[in-house]
């Protein structure tokens, strides 16, 4: 089983990284994930909550999950994995982070690249018309109502986040796609990598002769053709990395000298 030290030596002779994160990126920040023993999934029943065909039969019912779930997004905060991937990518060892997580706790932590392929809790567009809402006038809404409507046509909008028999977002897709093949050493963090089409990025990355990394607490599909396996927590396995790197150092000597 790997180390931190291996993936830092793996960061350092491939890198830049391209990062592929899932919810065990967030776990530590009080958000649970989906499939670990105590996921969502145990809870609740995916395609009664987050399939497209659930929302177009009773939007209620899923907004019912989703209003708690915005909630619960919202009050986590970055931990020390984001903020480790974050400074990672300011010391050009990070590409870009393709993350499947809807929490915005990367752009939150600062880093500046992410590609957010299943959307994110940033905007609720209207099937019916078109029209897109913010957060801000989600959250203001939900204040009053279980559902959000479109100030256009009266719809209840649907949650900008990608859900089960839902397109991912094309152009996201294809960047993540493009940075997998092109990327020396793509580091998955936090994925039981079980979803498709994002599932598929590892492959894609081995296919055209990249390396793989891989920080999980449980097994994952692509665990043997990893490079280097490290069977632990993804927020202090990072931190260790940027220590190792000098990066930690680097961040008080700025502190101290500025
Ligand atoms: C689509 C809800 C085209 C929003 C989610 C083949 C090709 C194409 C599609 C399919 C296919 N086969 C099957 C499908 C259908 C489906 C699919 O993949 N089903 C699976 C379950 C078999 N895919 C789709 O429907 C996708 N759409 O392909 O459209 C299409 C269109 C029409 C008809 C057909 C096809 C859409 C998929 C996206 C669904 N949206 N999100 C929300 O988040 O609220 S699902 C959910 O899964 C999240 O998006 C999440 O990001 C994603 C992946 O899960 P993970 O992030 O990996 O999380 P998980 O809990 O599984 O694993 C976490 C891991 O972390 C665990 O292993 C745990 O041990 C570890 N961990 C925990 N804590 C830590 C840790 N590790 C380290 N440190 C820690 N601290
Ligand atoms: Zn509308």
């Amino acid at each position: 089983m790997g180390t931190a030290a291996d993936l830092a030596a793996s960061v350092r002779e491939r890198g830049p990284a391209v990062v592929l994160t899932g919810a065990g990126m967030s776990t530590e920040s009080g958000i649970p994930d989906f499939r670990s023993a105590t996921g969502i999934w145990a809870e609740v029943d995916p395609f009664e909550v987050a399939s497209i065909d659930a929302f177009l039969r009773d939007p209620l019912r899923v907004w019912r999950w989703y209003g708690k779930r915005i909630g619960g997004l919202l009050a986590a905060a970055p931990n020390a994995g984001h903020e480790a991937l974050a400074a990672l990518e300011r010391a050009g060892h990070v590409r870009a982070v393709v993350t499947q997580n809807i929490d915005l706790l990367h752009t939150r932590a600062g880093s500046g690249d992410v590609v957010e392929v299943h959307g994110s809790i940033r905007r609720f567009p209207c099937l019916a018309c078109g029209a897109e809402e913010s957060l801000e006038a989600v959250l203001a809404q939900l204040e009053t109502r279980e559902a959000p409507l479109c100030p256009s046509c009266g719809a209840i909008l649907k949650p900008g986040v990608v859900m089960f028999g839902e397109l991912l977002p094309p152009a996201a897709m294809e960047r993540a796609e493009r940075l997998a093949r092109e990327t020396r050493l793509l580091l998955v963090v936090g994925s039981s990598l079980q979803v498709w089409p994002v599932a598929g990025l590892p492959g894609e990355t081995l296919r055209a002769g990249g390396a793989l990394a891989i920080v999980n607490l449980e097994e994952t599909p692509y665990d043997a053709e990893a490079a280097v396996l490290v069977r632990g927590p993804s927020g202090s396995m990072l931190a260790e990395v940027v220590r190792l790197l000098g990066l930690g150092s680097l961040r008080n000597d700025v502190t101290a000298s500025s």
